[in-house]
C-alpha cells in the first residue's frame, strides 16, 4: 500500500488570509490528512480557521484534524484532535473533542508504545531531523523508525515527521517508514499540486 502524506496547514508558513485557498489546494492535490496549527493565535481566530478549512477537507473526503483545541474540534466537527505529550490523556481529548481520531506526537519509542497503549488512532513520531517548524525539539533520527513499525506500526499508522522533503523522503521510507508528514517544504514549495504528486510518488515507491 502506498505510505499517506499527512499535511499541516501551519500558520508559521500560511497567513491567515490564505488559509481557505492553501486548504483547498493541499485537499485537491490528494493529501491524506489535513491538520490546522496555529501555534501563535487565539483560540477564537482559531476557531475563524478551522470553520474555513473544515468543509474544505469534507467536500473533498480528507480527515480534517485540530491541533491543540479539542473543544475546537468539536465545534466544528472535525475528524480529529491531535495532541503533544502533556495535553492530557487520550480519553479525555476524546471525550472533550467527540472525534473519531485522536493521534498524538511522540518522540521515542517508549513514548509511541505508550500512545498505542493508552488508545491513540495514530501518532506523530520525531522529529527525525532538527526542523525550525519546532524550534527546541532534538532530532531523534532514523534509526527507531523500523522498530516502531514492528512495535505500533501494524497497529496504528505512525506519522514520520520533522525536515521531510523530497530529498530526505527517499531515505526516511528506507529506514522503514511508511507515512510522513511534510510542512515547510511542502508550503514553501511554490506548487503545492506538483509537490503532492512528486511527494507521493516517492510513497507509493518500495520501501526497502
Ligand atoms: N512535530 C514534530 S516535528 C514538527 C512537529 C509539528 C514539525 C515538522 O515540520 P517540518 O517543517 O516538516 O520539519
Ligand atoms: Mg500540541
Amino acid at each position: 500500500m502506498p505510505g499517506q502524506l499527512y499535511a499541516i496547514l501551519d500558520l508559521g508558513y500560511v497567513s491567515r488570509a490564505a488559509v481557505a485557498a492553501t486548504a483547498h489546494e493541499l485537499c485537491a492535490g490528494g493529501v491524506d490528512l489535513l491538520q490546522l496549527r496555529a501555534k501563535d493565535h487565539t483560540a477564537d481566530a482559531i476557531l475563524g480557521m478551522a470553520r474555513e478549512a473544515r468543509p474544505i477537507c469534507a467536500d473533498h473526503g480528507v480527515p480534517f484534524i485540530v491541533n491543540d483545541f479539542p473543544e475546537i474540534a468539536a465545534e466544528v466537527g472535525a475528524d480529529g484532535v491531535h495532541i503533544g505529550q502533556d495535553d492530557g490523556s487520550i480519553a479525555d481529548a476524546r471525550i472533550r473533542s467527540g472525534c473519531r481520531l485522536i493521534g498524538r506526537s511522540t518522540h521515542s519509542l517508549a513514548q509511541a508504545e505508550a500512545a498505542l497503549d493508552e488508545g491513540a488512532d495514530h501518532i506523530g513520531f520525531g522529529p527525525l531531523h532538527a526542523t525550525a517548524t519546532k524550534p527546541g525539539r532534538p532530532a531523534i533520527g532514523l534509526g527507531d523508525i523500523a522498530e516502531a513499525q514492528r512495535r505500533v506500526g501494524g497497529a496504528i499508522p505512525i506519522y514520520c515527521i520533522g525536515g521531510i522533503t523530497l530529498d530526505t523522503l527517499p531515505a526516511v521510507r528506507a529506514a522503514g517508514a511508511e507515512n510522513v508528514v511534510i510542512v515547510s517544504d511542502l508550503l514553501q514549495s511554490g506548487d503545492i499540486a506538483a509537490y503532492i504528486r512528486r511527494a507521493k510518488a516517492l510513497l507509493a515507491a518500495p520501501e526497502h
